[in-house]
């Protein structure tokens, strides 16, 4: 090894001699005083020992075995494209510590993964912020998708925090529908708004708030039909619903478990209604995460619940940090 160093000490920096330190043991003796914050030819020697590079080569080649895992779980390909774009820019041509380059991948996706979700907004804050009564919330979906679960779910968790609520059977479309909302309201004690099967929605939602402003109601859930959601009379149906009852919330209620379609239907019922946030149902019954990985991202809407079982109490607050762990990612 020389003796004497190749390029001189950096001008700036006194060559002030630091005291030995123990447990380092770099075996370059002229040099082992100057390690810490050291700059130029050291430096880059020693960069060149320690760290390594992800070329755009093995990043392409990386990307392509994880891409089949996220599309296997569902992951929606504009999404998988999102995570790519933050990982080559976090990993490619950036120096990575020897032995720590599994560590640093994994660092960068729980960062790009993390960032895919739009915080949450709390609805007793919204409903308590409101000066006027009733706070409307109405519900859309396809069908089966969970809206009238999700609604006996939050009008229970509602009743709790002390709101009077109301529901208005908007569904009128779906055989047993509006027995079934009846059912829950019966169940949970709250007056259920209704007309005959075959009659206009909006009507139904208007005759719910009217009550409510009426009584003194806090809250009005409104269900709909979810018939295919690439049904335009359905689209104009909803359309019309909104017009009338003028929601303060529109949520979009969709099953977790159809991963990519539920991500799709969201995108759906967003471009028609314009939607402000999301219940994903089933949440129980679904492995894959991939529609709650990507349904936030997609729409630019936030998770505000998931759905966890057919209980009244199995209506959680999303939690990304619960996701992550889910997802093996915590
Ligand atoms: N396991 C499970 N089942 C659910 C959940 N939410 C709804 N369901 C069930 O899914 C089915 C359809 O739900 P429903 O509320 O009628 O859907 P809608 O057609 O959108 O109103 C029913 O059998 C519900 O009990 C959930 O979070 N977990
Ligand atoms: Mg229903």
């Amino acid at each position: 090894m020389p003796e004497k160093k190749a390029v001189p000490a950096v001008p700036e920096r006194k060559a002030a001699p630091e005291p030995p330190q123990e447990g380092k043991k770099e075996g370059i003796p002229a040099l082992a005083g100057k390690v810490e914050g050291e700059k130029g030819f050291f430096s880059a020697l020693r960069e060149k020992i320690m760290t390594t590079k992800i070329s755009g080569q093995q990043f392409e080649d990386m990307f392509s075995e994880m891409e089949m895992a996220l599309l296997e779980n569902n992951v929606a390909v504009e999404v998988i494209d999102k995570i790519k774009h933050d990982l080559k820019e976090a990993l490619v041509d950036h120096p990575i510590r020897r032995g720590r380059v599994e560590e640093t991948v994994i660092v960068s996706l729980k960062d790009s993964i993390r960032g895919l979700f739009e915080s949450a907004f709390d609805i007793v804050s919204r409903i308590r912020e409101k000066r006027e009564k009733p706070y409307v919330i109405a519900f859309v979906g396809i069908n089966g998708s969970g809206k009238t679960t999700s609604i006996a779910k939050l009008a229970s968790y509602l009743g709790e925090k002390g709101f009077s609520v109301v529901l208005a059977a908007a569904d009128t479309f779906r055989a047993a529908s509006i027995e079934q909302i009846s059912q829950h309201g019966d169940k949970l004690g709250i007056r259920v708004v209704k007309h005959d099967y075959g009659a206009d929605p909006a009507a139904v939602a208007f005759d719910a708030i009217k009550h409510g402003k009426a009584k003194g109601i806090d809250v009005v859930l409104i269900d709909t039909a979810g018939r295919m959601h690439s049904n335009a009379d359905l689209v104009n149906e909803m359309k019309k619903i909104m017009r009338v009852a003028k929601p303060d919330l529109k949520i979009f209620v969709g099953e977790s478990i159809t991963g990519n379609d539920c991500v799709e239907q969201a995108k759906t019922f967003n471009d028609a209604v314009s939607i402000d946030g999301i219940i994903l149902s089933k949440a129980d019954v679904d492995e894959k995460g991939g529609a709650a990985v990507s349904v936030s991202y997609v729409t630019k809407k936030p998770i505000l619940y998931i759905g966890t079982g057919q209980d009244y109490k199995d209506l959680r607050p999303f939690d990304v940090d619960a996701v992550m762990e889910n997802l093996g990612l915590a």
